[in-house]
């Protein structure tokens, strides 16, 4: 990327807004874009130059969202296209632009779309979906049946039989999100069609949801193959017949010029993207390839799986250091990187990569925005990890919310689990820690409602909020602040050459960032271990500290979670 002209997103942070947690405006429990633009000042002092909006169009809320019924529309538990439309034009006057989720490998099952489709075997929209007769030889609904041995995301199998038509259709995740079929340029059209009104409308971009599952590897004749059976399951994973499947990036370049080409570079495109591989993501974001901006990988989000992610295990740091220099040094020359710790999928990094006990969460929340606002690559910022916020002290099932979870506590229970050890690995893991309410303050429910909050608001909300740390020069918020205008001001951050030091260390992650003459040296300590910063790094004691996390009293040593941004002479 030539440095003389990098595109405007190098130096921008963006914001993740899960909007029925963020702030609600009408009592109902829920949060909406009145409460959005009720809490647009927060944004702007916190100087974000970008919010991604998760989804607000009209759904059942199988998924919160994910599952859409209507794509041009607003729902109205959220608000009005009206009050989008106020939104889009009070973020553009403060300097901000707005991008919205795009989640078009499936639809909600209401979706007129698939009703369409599930109407008859000749409806002209059957094809819209992946509609199957059940396994040659095998009666509709016997188990094993399903068309293919493929598990959902979020359990049991990925096919729904259809008792009307006797035929299946697929689903990766809920069978209340049925598949969209891409191969059908019908179905491309529409979509195409769908994104150009929203641009019209205003909006400047997109995250894409799981569009690298798009393309299914399917046969001339229509067959899907079975995947590798899962240890001790009747079923398969299915991902390499739809995980950046064979017309992946045809698909993205087609999308690139029927929808952005021609139009301002203003725009954003974010793909999401499970188990997309360096050499992949280097393909999807080159430039000169004309599909996405950048992609949201999972190599890091994945470090402390096992079989699934409800099978925990321990995160070295040696592991995350190996995959984040991998991802630095793959996209350096070609494409760019997306960064993030957290966002509505994932448990609080505090509570997952930190130290949420009280005498080093605030500590090891800054040291961990440093590490990552200090990598080469666009930072992602998911609402209340700029005040440091923590996971849930989940007690009980009832308090859970999540389709994943849920479906995951009947499988497994069902399977003989032990339901207290279910509950365990969901306390660590569910998307739940990440969807309770922001803490705005010390009223009631954290000033999120005025009502009954639809999922509970973390106890801890009395000491940690937004108004405790607006005006408190050593908060996480003012950290986050700090950090997000030393990307606006210095190149070096926005730019520099990356390079990883110290990878054999088990407490320490300690990089440069190079740009012409500059250079910058970035340690965090990850740990509760003091260390003598000149045995680690004999240049660190006499550099010109810019930025840091802990009071600047003795610099040669290095702190339980401090983390120092440093200028090399
Ligand atoms: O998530 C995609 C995805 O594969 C995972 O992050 C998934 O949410 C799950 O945690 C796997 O264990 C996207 C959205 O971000 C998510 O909220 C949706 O539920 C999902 O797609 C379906 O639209």
């Amino acid at each position: 990327m030539a440095a003389d002209q990098p595109p405007w997103w190098t130096r921008a942070v963006v914001y993740q807004v899960y909007p029925r947690s963020f702030m609600d405006s009408d009592g109902d429990g829920i949060g909406d874009l009145g409460g959005v633009l009720l809490r647009l000042d927060h944004l702007a002092d916190l100087g974000v130059d970008v919010v991604w909006l998760s989804p607000v169009y009209p759904s059942p809320q199988a998924d919160n969202g994910y599952d859409i019924s209507d794509y041009q529309d607003i729902d109205p538990l959220f608000g009005s296209l009206e009050q989008l439309d106020e939104l889009i034009t009070a973020m553009h006057a403060r300097g901000m632009r707005l991008v919205m989720d795009l989640v078009v490998n499936h639809t909600s099952d209401q979706h007129p779309w698939f009703a369409e489709a599930r109407s008859s075997k000749d409806s002209p929209k059957r094809d819209w979906y992946w509609w199957r007769p059940p396994r040659a030889g095998m009666a509709a609904g016997v188990p094993g049946a399903e068309p293919t041995n493929w598990q959902s995301f979020f359990s049991g199998s990925v096919w729904e039989l259809d008792e009307a038509s006797g035929e299946y259709y697929l689903h990766l995740f809920d069978r209340r999100q049925p598949d969209l079929n891409w191969e059908n340029p019908h179905v491309r059209q529409a979509v195409y069609a769908m994104m150009r009104w929203w641009l019209d409308r205003g909006v400047d971009g997109f995250r894409m949801d799981v569009i690298n599952m798009i393309s299914k590897d399917v046969g001339e004749d229509g067959h899907l193959h079975d995947g590798p059976p899962l240890p001790g399951s009747a079923l398969g994973d299915g991902s390499a017949s739809y995980l950046c499947g064979p017309r992946i990036h045809e698909f993205l370049q087609e999308m690139h010029l029927e929808v952005f080409a021609g139009r301002p570079d203003a725009v954003l495109t974010v793909g999401e993207m499970p188990g997309v591989t360096v050499e992949q993501a280097r393909l999807f974001t080159d430039p000169g390839r004309g599909e996405v901006d950048m992609v949201f990988q999972f190599e890091h989000v994945g470090l402390d799986h096992g079989t699934s992610k409800w099978d925990i295990h321990p995160l070295r740091l040696r592991d995350l250091k190996a995959s984040f220099g991998r991802w630095q040094a793959g996209l350096a020359e070609t494409g760019w990187n997306s960064l993030y710790w957290d966002n509505h999928d994932q448990p609080r990094a505090v509570s997952r990569f930190g130290d949420d006990s009280p005498a080093y969460r605030r500590d090891s929340a800054t040291c961990l925005a440093t590490l990552l606002h200090l990598h080469r690559g666009t930072p992602y910022v998911y609402q209340g990890e700029e005040i440091g916020m923590a996971n849930f002290p989940f007690a009980a099932l009832e308090e859970f919310r999540d389709v994943e979870s849920l479906n995951h506590h009947v499988q497994a229970v069902s399977a003989g689990d032990d339901p207290a050890h279910v509950l365990d690995a969901l306390r660590t893991m569910s998307r739940d820690n990440a969807r309770t309410p922001v803490q705005w303050d010390t009223t009631p429910n954290a000033g999120f409602t005025t009502g009954t909050p639809w999922i509970g608001v973390n106890p801890d909300c009395g000491e940690w909020n937004v108004a405790a740390q607006r005006d408190d020069e050593t908060s996480v918020l003012a950290h986050h602040r700090r950090l997000i205008a030393l990307r606006r001001d210095d190149d070096v951050v926005a730019l520099g050459d990356f390079t990883m030091l110290l990878p054999d260390h088990d407490d320490v992650y300690a990089f440069t960032r190079r740009l012409g003459g500059e250079a910058l040296l970035v340690v965090c300590n990850l740990s509760r271990t003091a260390y003598r910063l000149a045995e680690l790094l004999p240049e660190a004691p006499a550099a010109e500290l810019v930025l840091g996390n802990l009071p600047d009293d003795d610099p040669a040593e290095l702190r339980p979670w401090e983390a120092r941004v440093l200028r090399l002479p």
